[in-house]
């Protein structure tokens, strides 16, 4: 018998009893295992089909210590289900973070487009809205130097609509027929299946030097907004040009822009390194803790908007998306906003089951004939096909229209969710003559229409000239930038191909940054201990933009401690009025503060309280905080000076630029981790608020003190 006697009288009495009683009853089996019986305001633990289980511990077998039955279905069906648990991560952008939310029209693109999202003032849109690296498997960690998805789903009155964009507002390739091969060369290389989420490696640059027109995308992907700080603080871009139609079906040229609130702020790359060792959930965390206090993440909405003459005056083309319209030619008009609200309840169903497609648009919304949109109208629907298995991926809820019914003549395939009723499955129809049900019908006014734009008849594999020119727009970017961010992505550059074991690759590299900037090209060069290739061959020689100070982002941080962290190491002894002033101060302006404590059950603090701790030190290095304070005690901090941890935690907040307040006994700390006295410096003897300013920015004039920069 697989329970004693006893055991089994011991749970039926506790059934009977757990009718009466609201906890769950909980009883130990004859083998030891627990059993959790429902009550009456608990739901029973049932099979697929709904037949209720007496025993979820035991498999059945013939006698206790026999062999398993066949026949056991509960055991069956539990463990198949296992078994497919795991559908394809998908082939690009595997690892992400979502959360839904709502999109907001400020002003309306009536003259524009027809699309009721656009056009509908004040009316909330529900998205669902999910941020993703590209590289990197599901599994892989949050903070590599790459590219982010920003996928948005409108669920308007229209149907769906997908706005698939990146945190840059370009990209590699200009066709479509070269995605393969990109994502082939930056991906783990064939033979090896290393390096993970990461473009430092040999086959990836080969492809780079061979392909000029990703020179204008590499410096973005080498700029710092490859290592976002947070996907609360990341920009986002529709990329490709996409048009919009109104009611007199005219077209006009258009751009789609997120613009964070937070502002766009990014780590350092040693950061990056480490704080993917100390959390390699940091992006996914940082997003569900902030919605989960409510700290609800915004954006704002906006859109370029050209007529096909302007687009004709600009010196590239609008259908190439290796390059940008600068804001300073024609700014971003801000209609919208969009709040993310709302943590998904379920990861699979609704993170990893979202499928995004770039031909979701509502009428008044069309494409252009960008030849790498034009790639992507086929590729996200054919995806779906071997990532979630069917044609009717469209009816899981997370891409069901929810703002609108759905009903066509399609039927049947796998996993057919709906019922459709009556004998019309064709259209035209006219059953509902006979008084049967006829079904849905064309709508030739608010239906999709695609805009009747003027096509060329000739059939030609050709990249057009207008196309050819690689490298203005990354000579833009480069100049574009401060200082830092100069330095910042010649290093990102020296660090990635040092990464590099081919010589020719590195060079080739090299010789079309030359193209770029002879100044970058030459950092580069100095930064390798290479010798300077000249610079190659332009397929057209690059003109000098007016640089677009709207592409940096030094300079520009939000003067406020909204959305950033700060943790506060504290020992026994430590003063609390301190501590409680310093969190007072930083939760006043929106950041969230967090205790670091060499112990996680907290120190006792001076006045003889218990200060609990939200980390233990070794586990929360100053690397996951945007600012740190030291409020120690004398015999805490000598405890400390013994501890690598705490000398890394001060050394480290010290070397990525954070503002660090300490109290008169954290010096010798300070001393021993190398933290040498500057603005970025406070003494917390003056007052928690003097810790503020420094604490809202990183301490950039540092920087030069402590790394050796390209
Ligand atoms: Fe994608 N891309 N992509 N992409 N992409 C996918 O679709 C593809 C491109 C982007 O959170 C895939 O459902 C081609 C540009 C995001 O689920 C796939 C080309 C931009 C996401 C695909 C591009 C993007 C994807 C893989 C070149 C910025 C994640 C899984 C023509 C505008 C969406 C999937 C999510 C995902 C194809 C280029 C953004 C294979 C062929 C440019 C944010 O269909």
């Amino acid at each position: 018998m697989a329970k004693s006697a006893s055991a089994l009288a011991r749970a039926s009495k506790t059934k009977a009893k757990a009718k009466r009683i609201a906890a769950p009853a909980t009883v130990t089996g004859g083998g030891g295992e627990t059993h959790q019986t429902a009550t009456a305001a608990e739901a029973r633990i049932t099979t697929n089909f709904g037949v209720p289980l007496s025993d979820d511990q035991n498999s059945l077998r013939a006698g206790p210590r026999g062999p398993s039955l066949l026949e056991d279905f509960v055991l069956r069906e539990k463990i198949q289900h296992f078994d497919h648990e795991r559908i394809p991560e998908r082939i690009v952008h595997a690892r992400g973070s979502a959360a839904h939310g709502y999109f907001e029209l400020t002003k309306s693109l009536a003259k524009y487009t027809r699309a009721k999202v656009l056009t509908e003032v004040g009316v909330r849109t529900e998205v669902f809205t999910r941020f993703s690296t590209v590289a990197g498997g599901a599994g892989s960690v949050d903070t590599p130097r790459d590219v982010r998805g920003f996928a948005v789903k409108l669920y308007t009155r229209e149907g769906n609509w997908d706005l698939v964009g990146n945190n840059m507002p370009v990209f590699f390739i200009q066709d479509a027929i070269k995605f393969p091969d990109l994502i082939h060369a930056v991906k783990m290389e064939a033979d090896r299946g290393y390096p993970q989420a990461a473009s430092a490696h040999d086959t990836f640059w080969d492809f780079i030097g061979l392909m000029p027109e990703a020179t204008h995308m590499i410096m973005w992907a080498m700029s710092d907004r490859a290592i976002p700080r947070s996907l609360r603080m990341m920009e986002g871009f529709g990329v490709n040009t996409f048009r919009l139609v109104n009611d007199k079906d005219e077209a006009t040229f258009v751009k789609f822009h997120w613009r964070p609130k937070l502002g766009t702020q990014s780590t350092g790359w040693d950061e990056a390194v480490k704080i993917a060792g100390a959390d390699p959930d940091f992006h996914r965390r940082d997003l569900h803790e902030a919605i989960a206090s409510g700290g609800f993440p915004e954006w704002e909405f906006g859109v370029q908007l050209l007529s096909q003459v302007q687009a004709d005056g600009l010196p590239f083309d609008i259908l190439d998306a290796t390059k940008l319209i600068p804001e300073e030619l024609y700014p971003i008009q801000v209609v919208g906003r969009m709040v993310l609200d709302r943590n998904p309840d379920n990861f699979f169903a609704e993170t990893e089951q979202a499928a995004f497609l770039p031909t979701n648009v509502p009428p008044g919304i069309d494409f252009s004939e960008d030849p790498l949109l034009q790639g992507r109208l086929f590729s996200y629907q054919d995806t779906q096909l071997s990532r979630l298995g069917t044609v009717n991926f469209h009816q899981i809820p997370i891409n069901q229209a929810k703002g609108c019914p759905f009903q066509n003549m399609q039927r049947d395939g796998h996993m057919q969710m709906q019922v459709p009723k009556g004998r019309a499955n064709y259209e035209p129809n006219s059953l509902a003559e006979a008084g049967e049900i006829g079904g849905p019908r064309e709508d030739p006014e608010g239906g999709f229409r695609s805009a009747p734009v003027a096509t060329q008849s000739t059939k030609v594999r050709l990249r057009a000239e207008s196309f050819a020119d690689h490298y203005s727009q990354a000579r833009l970017f480069y100049r574009s930038q401060t200082a830092i961010e100069q330095a910042h992505l010649a290093s990102a550059l020296v660090f990635e191909l040092s990464k590099c074991s081919f010589d020719h690759v590195r060079d080739r590299v090299l010789a079309n940054l030359g193209n770029v900037d002879a100044d970058l090209a030459r950092r580069v060069a100095v930064g390798l201990n290479v010798p300077l290739p000249p610079a190659s061959k332009p397929a057209v020689p690059p003109i000098d933009m007016k640089p677009s100070p709207a592409l940096r982002i030094v300079g520009k941080y939000p003067d406020s401690l909204m959305g950033r962290a700060v943790g506060i190491l504290v020992t026994d002894g430590a003063d609390g009025s301190v501590v409680k002033a310093v969190r007072k101060a930083c939760e006043a302006e929106g950041a969230t503060v967090k205790i670091v404590a060499p112990k996680i059950g907290g120190v006792t603090l001076q006045s003889g309280k218990l200060l609990k701790a939200d980390g233990q030190l070794a586990g929360t290095p100053s690397v996951v905080f945007d600012a740190v304070a030291l409020v120690v005690s004398e015999d805490g901090c000598t405890q400390l000076l013994g501890d690598s941890a705490a000398i890394d935690f001060v050394h480290n907040a010290f070397v990525h630029l954070k503002a660090i307040g300490h109290t008169a006994q954290a010096k010798p700390l300070l001393v021993k981790a190398g933290a040498a006295p500057d603005a970025g410096m406070v003494d917390l003897a003056a007052g928690a608020e003097a810790f503020l300013p420094p604490a809202r920015t990183r301490q950039w004039k540092r920087e030069p003190k402590v790394r050796m920069l390209a």
